[in-house]
């Protein structure tokens, strides 16, 4: 029994949560953003601006500096990092960050880790999962190792865009020199425990999974996809491990800086949704979660790796055993804020809208929400449309285009994640969007399912916490589940059966709607 932290290093900001396992609470829930409180990094929305649509990268120093910053500022609101008995955490899945060999170096308290990190820099900037920009890698991969049906029974997804495969090419691709200089290559989880440990901490299953690298079935790198991605690539990453491996000890740079107890063990760290399955208390089959963070994300524990038949969705590992499946939607929480943001309205007023101010069904009128490229379903060059009535289409019936982006957000998870888990009774809704009561609403009636919800909206830094109690503290997860993942019964949403009718009507005219404004997707 003990005091476990969970970091979760996010598209747009860096969390500390520390549960105490002794009272069944959360003691620590303290969190950085980047645009707030490191704007110096000029990243906006969590990736650095760029002309270009599908390329979207972040600066692996600004993570350091989030790192630094969380410390510094927990320290002084009087929490004893000593109090701390083991540690691990989540990343934004798909990123990575490449480094000359002999990182990570013995930190010096001398210098910030930002400064320390820039040095090793093989790539100045990482790509991350917004970035669509690697289609010709993905062919190329698909091609080098004999098709599409192949890297997914491999890897359980198809060679996707944002995946760090397909990226690794393109950076071969570009600028050999500088892959040739790289010794080795992290994802977003194991350079962040990397960081934390001052040591090179391997890739786990969850996260490795989303790499097109895997071979899921071994549990290991497959020499296949390898080759088909880069030359020499064996060689840059470390073998991956179980989620549940101790990836090393904390730096003394942590111990003499901010305090936290030498020694203090490192559980690897994983991915987002995998943390968050977690989190959620869902890592048995048969649970499907809906994530409304950055990215929109649909995923369920599963025992046997089972791929999409449209070639959309993805299998990681589950880090308490088995795998998972997801399906994940870029247009999520940031075209929910343009539509805020562009009719001027506030999260209660945009909830009103819903709730009180429009039907189910919304009159007829369908939005096709796709402000920037979308990876469920694929479109590239993206574009948002509108149908029903003339005050809908040119924009002046503020109320209904809050409804509009949620239902078509909704009916579109519910159209492509039937592969996961056909047609859910209750579903457990997290992320930051999961607290606005209109959102859950529709997706409760979409779905015809009784949302739950929990009193952490970080499910991904609790499911952190919670593999480092289950790992280094030996807590069960039922035990863990039972007092940090119990849905609030305040939380609960029914749905309404008369909306449940209409949206039944709704989901035909939506997928004609889709498929006749974007052919092939
Ligand atoms: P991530 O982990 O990807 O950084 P979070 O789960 O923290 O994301 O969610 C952040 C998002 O939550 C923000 O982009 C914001 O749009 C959304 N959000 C926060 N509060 C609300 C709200 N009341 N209603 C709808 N969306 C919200
Ligand atoms: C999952 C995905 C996103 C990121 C960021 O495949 O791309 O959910 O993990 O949250």
């Amino acid at each position: 029994m003990g005091r476990y932290l969970g970091l979760d290093a996010s598209t747009q900001s860096l969390s500390a949560l520390v549960i105490d396992t002794d009272t069944g609470e959360v003691v620590l829930n303290e969190s950085v953003s980047f645009a707030e409180d490191l704007p110096e990094y000029g990243c906006v929305d969590g990736v650095l601006p760029h002309a270009d649509p599908l390329i979207r990268h972040s600066d692996p120093c600004l993570w350091a500096a989030a790192l630094d910053l969380l410390c510094e500022r927990v320290r002084q609101s009087g929490f004893d990092w000593a109090d701390v008995d083991a540690i691990s955490g989540s990343g934004q899945q798909h990123g990575s960050v490449y480094l000359r060999a002999g990182f990570p170096p013995q930190w010096t308290g001398r210098q910030s880790l930002a400064e320390q990190v820039k040095f090793w820099l093989t790539r100045a900037t990482s790509p991350v999962w917004m970035d669509s920009s690697t289609s010709a890698e993905c062919d190329e991969i698909a091609r080098n190792a004999g098709g599409d049906a192949t890297v997914t029974a491999i890897s359980g997804s198809r060679a996707i865009e944002r995946f760090t495969g397909p990226q690794i090419r393109k950076f071969w691709k570009e600028t050999p020199e500088a892959y040739a200089q790289t010794g080795r290559i992290h994802l977003v989880s194991s350079f962040m425990a990397s960081l934390l440990c001052g040591a090179d901490v391997p890739i786990d299953f969850g996260d490795g999974a989303g790499m097109n690298l895997l071979d899921l079935k071994a549990g290991d790198w497959s020499p296949l996809l390898l080759d088909a991605t880069a030359p020499g690539l064996t060689g840059k990453l470390l073998p991956p491990v179980p989620s549940s491996a101790i990836g090393g000890t904390v730096h003394p740079y942590f111990v003499e800086r901010y305090g936290f107890r030498a020694g203090t063990p490192v559980v690897v760290f994983s991915g987002d949704n995998p943390n968050s399955l977690i989190g959620m208390g869902a890592g048995k089959p048969g649970i499907a979660v809906i994530s409304l963070g950055t990215s929109d994300t649909y995923f369920a524990a599963m025992r046997d790796p089972v791929t999409d038949p449209d070639g959309y969705g993805h299998v990681f590992g589950n880090p308490s055993g088995g795998f998972m499946s997801l399906i994940c939607f870029k247009n999520g929480s940031l075209a929910r804020e343009r539509i805020r943001d562009q009719f001027g309205l506030s999260w209660d007023a945009f909830s009103a809208a819903i709730l009180q101010q429009t039907p189910p069904g919304n009159n007829g009128n369908l939005m096709l929400p796709y402000f920037v490229p979308e990876i469920t379903p694929r479109i590239l060059d993206a574009s948002v449309k509108r149908s029903g009535t003339p005050g809908f289409v040119a924009g002046t019936d503020v109320a209904a285009q809050a409804r509009a982006v949620v239902e078509a957000q909704a009916l579109s998870m519910k159209q492509h994640a039937a592969w996961i888990v056909e047609a859910p009774t209750q579903i457990l809704l997290t992320g930051g969007a999961s607290q606005n009561s209109g959102i859950a609403q529709v997706i409760a009636d979409v779905f015809n399912a009784e949302i739950k919800r929990l009193p952490v909206t970080n499910s991904a830094a609790l499911g952190a916490a919670m593999r480092a109690a289950s790992a280094v503290g030996k807590i069960s997860w039922n035990a863990l589940a039972a007092a940090f993942a119990a849905p609030d019964a305040a939380g609960r949403v029914q749905p309404d059966p008369q909306a449940v009718a209409v949206y039944a009507d709704s989901a035909s005219r939506f997928a004609a709607f889709l498929s006749e404004q974007f052919p092939g997707s």
